[in-house]
């Protein structure tokens, strides 16, 4: 597929194109971490990238995601599951999106914009029923919240970005002063070695630059070129994989 440079101002008007590709299969929601890669489709079956095909799991959810913590996911019920063994396990609590991109730890939005983590000794050990649990709630609200090693960012319904800094696994809270970062953002996820990817409600993708440990916030948001209107992104290993409007699936690096 080829991609067409259109010089547009936004933000700081720096733009990239990227080269990018076709994947085979149809899906709502992606999520890449750990070099795996975690979808569903419009029907809510749940899919995994394996060699260069899509192997269905069984159950149905709605947002799946995959990283340092496992694999989790949420159903159309607002349940939560973990991944245990092959097998989905509900764990406690209701979300509407949940990423395990953090240092071990879980995060979400509830059905309220409840902003929640859970810290990385409960969600490592979570196995069944019967294993502790326990969820954080942090201030604010936000529609949708995704963690990697330096921060975890988040948009609002307004589509407002806001950053949280100084998150570890035994404190997913982190220092529970969101940081406004400008910009207006539908979705936003941090890739398993902190780059931000996002997609804002004309369905454009921002990449966030300069993010560094002593600079979490980085510096600025560079448009990335890619033709027609894509709806979600998550990256990693140096692949952004982006879902468009119709659904259809596509890598770029
Ligand atoms: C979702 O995947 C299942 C299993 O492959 C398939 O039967 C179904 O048609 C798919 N739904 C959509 C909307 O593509
Ligand atoms: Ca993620």
């Amino acid at each position: 597929m080829k991609c067409y440079l259109i010089f547009f101002t936004v933000f700081t008007g720096s733009c990239v194109a990227l080269n990018c590709q076709q994947v085979d299969g149809n899906l709502k929601q992606i999520d890449a971490g750990l070099g795996q890669v975690f979808g569903v489709n419009a029907s809510n079956n749940v899919f995994t990238r394996y060699g260069n095909t899509w192997v269905q799991l069984p159950g149905e959810l709605k947002h799946v995601t995959v990283g340092p913590a496992g694999v989790w996911g949420v159903n159309t019920d607002n349940n939560i599951f973990k991944m245990v063994a092959g097998q989905w396990v509900n764990v406690p609590g209701l979300l509407v999106q949940i990423d395990a991109g953090g240092d071990e730890f879980i995060s979400g939005v509830n059905m309220f914009d409840k902003v929640f983590c859970m810290n990385s000794q409960y969600s490592m050990a979570y196995s069944n029923a019967q294993t502790l649990t326990q969820w954080e709630n942090l201030p604010g609200g936000l529609t949708y919240y995704s963690c990697g090693p330096i921060g975890c960012w988040g948009v609002n319904s307004a589509n407002q970005i806001f950053l949280m800094n100084n998150v570890i696994p035994t404190s997913c809270m982190g220092n529970q002063q969101w940081q406004n970062i400008q910009g207006s953002l539908a979705m936003i996820e941090v890739g398993t070695d902190g780059t931000v990817y996002g997609v804002d409600n004309t369905g454009k993708i921002f990449r966030r630059d300069g993010i560094t440990n002593s600079t979490p916030a980085g510096t600025q948001w560079t448009l990335v070129n890619i033709c027609g209107n894509c709806k979600h992104v998550s990256y990693d290993l140096g692949v952004l994989w982006i879902i468009k409007d119709d659904g259809s699936i596509m890598t770029c690096s």
